[in-house]
């Protein structure tokens, strides 16, 4: 995690855009392009097109396969399940990243608590809206204390860029494991291979510290 007047900016930065205030050009030649690229400010990375859409009358989050409980969670009861808030760093495996995104959300560990997975359960599967994207874990990463689904970024809902209504954050792997638009969280014996995993990057994707 870099510290000092970098992250600083990068913290800055991300604040303004969430108050909405960045408007594009002003902060930008100020800070210059090159010098925004190497702070790590976001960019927005999305293979589907059109970007799925979320509607908050019909959204659901499924969480189904092989578990006890099946639960189907409005928006509503989603953001009423016990919360947590970190601040992690985020890296895409292309190189760009930033320092020190605070999240809000559930923890991996309570979805499993509330699903009671069934014994031979080893895996799980996160499908975004749109049916395009997916990614996967198996039970023991999604354990992990900074596993996390996350509705807040940096004190607001997920901008619709971002993923609204939800993501999955997994902060010691690359960005690709984060599925956007999280609708379904699928329990299974057998790990799924994700969209990028289709494409021939890794299943288990931990950023080398
Ligand atoms: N549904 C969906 N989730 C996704 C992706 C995507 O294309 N579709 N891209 C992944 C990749 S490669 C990265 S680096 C991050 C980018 O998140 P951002 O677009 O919020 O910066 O989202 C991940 N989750
Ligand atoms: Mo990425």
């Amino acid at each position: 995690m870099t510290q000092g007047p970098a992250s600083a900016a990068i913290r800055l930065f991300s604040r303004a855009r969430f108050l909405g205030v960045i408007a594009g050009g002003g902060l930008l030649a100020f800070l210059g392009t090159r010098a925004v690229a190497s702070m790590g400010s976001w960019r927005i990375n999305t293979v589907e097109r059109p970007r799925p859409l979320f509607d908050f009358s019909t959204y659901r989050l499924t969480i189904d396969g092989l578990v006890e409980r099946p639960l189907t969670l409005t928006y509503d009861e989603l953001r009423a399940l016990p919360a947590v808030r970190q601040v992690s760093d985020f890296h895409c495996v292309e190189g760009w990243g930033i320092d020190d995104v605070m999240w809000d959300g559930v923890r991996l560990q309570s979805i499993i608590d509330l699903a009671r997975p069934a014994a031979r359960a080893s895996h799980i599967t996160f499908h975004s809206l749109g049916a395009t994207y997916r990614d996967s874990l198996s039970l023991e990463q999604a354990r992990l204390p900074d596993a996390m689904i996350a509705y807040d970024m940096d004190g607001a809902p997920l901008s619709p860029d971002h993923g609204l209504p939800l993501r999955v954050v997994m902060p010691r792997m690359f960005g690709y494991k984060g599925a956007k638009w999280l609708t379904r969280i699928e329990f299974r014996d057998v790990q799924d291979t994700g969209y990028w995993e289709q494409r021939g990057w890794k299943t288990d994707a931990w950023i080398p510290t």
